[in-house]
């Protein structure tokens, strides 16, 4: 025969999805306001940042007005930053992060 005959198994015939999903930066930005110490606070608990690399981001976010905490899924770079922006509301501190898709 040309062809073996149909044993019922089920076979995937779905497009295989080839692109992998984008990576979005947790950006954080400057503001006069928020203390240097709760800054450092924020990046240790929310990005596993240890006191040396936290301390790092907050005085590059001080110092150039905007710094990268880390790079995640899109769902994770979203929760994170609506978490960090919760926190410091909560706590009455203008400080703020957005999420940028990367390049
Ligand atoms: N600029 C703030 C100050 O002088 C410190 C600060 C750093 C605020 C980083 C926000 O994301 C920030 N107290």
């Amino acid at each position: 025969p040309d062809h073996e005959p149909d044993h019922g198994v089920a076979v995937e015939t779905s497009k295989p999805e080839l692109k992998p999903p984008s990576r979005y930066k947790v950006v954080m930005l400057n503001d006069d306001y928020t203390p240097m110490d709760f800054v450092v606070e924020v990046l240790e608990s929310f990005f596993s940042l240890n006191r040396e690399a936290a301390t790092q981001v907050m005085l590059k976010v001080h110092t150039e007005g905007r710094a990268v905490c880390g790079v995640y899924s899109r769902d994770i770079a979203e929760t994170k930053a609506a978490q960090v922006n919760d926190y410091a509301r909560e706590c009455q501190h203008p400080l703020m992060c957005q999420i940028e898709r990367e390049a």
